[in-house]
């Protein structure tokens, strides 16, 4: 029974979770929550939609996982924020009014991919699919998929849409992606430290507690077999679906991780070697999608972790976590949001 639960909250969130089960999932599909109530943005504000990030100094980093130390006190000057990660509603915005192509949504060059099977030359992305049993370890290749025609409009592979999740986070968004929707916008990408003394909301020390939020969107259960959905979501919430922090952010922990602009440099990569291996499945690399595409750029620092952070992998639901990310590679857990920096400040 247990079993044939957890099976059927999968499919509650279908189109994220699983490409394979999207018939059966279409009849389930009612049941997902597609909006949360979010306040009205202050209209008056300078910047509706943003919220006003206060300039400090904190404590930046953690440590839990290696690639978070060293700690080390940042100072970050005052900026504007999204106050919830950008939607489908809105990316669609930005492509009706630019004709925009995500990278996904592009094939490669075989001549500068010569490694990679036909398969893979061709657009797609890499989506999150919940294995039916583990028979290789914890190979993440287990659950993470390249699937053709997966793209931000169709984020579980071609028969699957955004109709009617126009509240949800957009996913599929490289870093060139989500840079060309910012300048679009006249914005930029946050920087790791922006992102994270924003999702700190004031807090100057990082917490001596890393217990797993009960108000955001996360996994409960052990990844990747069992998701009993506790915070209502098996896969992604609409944004704003949970309280705000002291800031007024929406989902800075879970939902989707955020990309920054930041480039995720090699010494932070070999301190990740340095592996604790006393959190079940290998905590530094096994919420990484396997690098499906070669990277023709490198990576990018994104943070806050994703509803596929669990307690037994992946306890990344924190301010101070991080993790690379491909720059050129669409995966199903990934999103962002902007800030707006007066010239005035830089
Ligand atoms: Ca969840």
């Amino acid at each position: 029974m247990g079993g044939f639960l957890t099976a059927l909250l999968g499919l509650c969130a279908w189109f994220f979770v699983s490409s394979n089960s999207s018939k059966q999932a279409s009849a389930n599909s009612a049941s997902l929550k597609l909006t949360c109530e979010l306040p009205s943005a202050n209209a008056a504000s300078p910047r509706p939609g943003m919220v006003w990030i206060p300039e400090g100094k904190f404590d930046m980093g953690d440590t839990v996982y290696a690639e978070e130390k060293t700690v080390r006190n940042i100072k970050v000057k005052g900026f504007w924020m999204d106050r919830t990660e950008v939607t489908n509603d809105e990316f669609a915005s930005f492509v009706k009014a630019t004709g925009y192509v995500t990278i996904a949504e592009r094939n490669l060059d075989p001549l500068k991919h010569a490694q990679l099977p036909a398969d893979m030359l061709k657009a797609g992305a890499v989506v999150f699919s919940m294995p039916a049993a583990l028979k290789s370890g914890d190979d993440p290749s287990q659950w993470w998929k390249y699937v053709v025609g997966a793209n931000w409009r169709h984020p579980a592979g071609p028969n699957t849409s955004i109709e009617k999740y126009g509240s949800f986070p957009v996913v599929h968004i490289t870093y060139e992606d989500a840079k060309a929707y910012a300048q679009w916008k006249g914005h930029q990408l946050p920087t790791e430290a922006q992102w994270e003394w924003a999702a700190r909301a004031g807090a100057k020390e990082m917490p001596s507690q890393h217990d797993q939020p009960a108000g955001a969107n996360t996994w409960q259960g052990i990844f990747p077999m069992a998701n009993s959905s506790e915070d209502g979501f098996a896969g992604l919430a609409p944004v704003g679906c949970y309280a705000p922090n002291a800031y007024g952010l929406f989902d800075m922990i879970g939902n989707v991780w955020e990309l920054t602009a930041d480039v995720f440099v090699a010494d932070r990569v070999e301190n990740s070697q340095l592996r604790t291996k006393d959190q079940g499945l290998d905590p530094d690399d096994a919420q990484r999608p396997p690098a499906f595409k070669q990277a023709t750029g490198g990576a990018r620092v994104i943070k806050g972790g994703s509803f596929l952070c669990a307690p037994n992998y992946c306890m990344r639901y924190r301010a101070g976590s991080r993790q690379p990310q491909e720059e050129d590679l669409a995966v199903s857990h990934l999103g962002f949001r902007t800030i707006y920096q007066p010239a005035s400040i830089n």
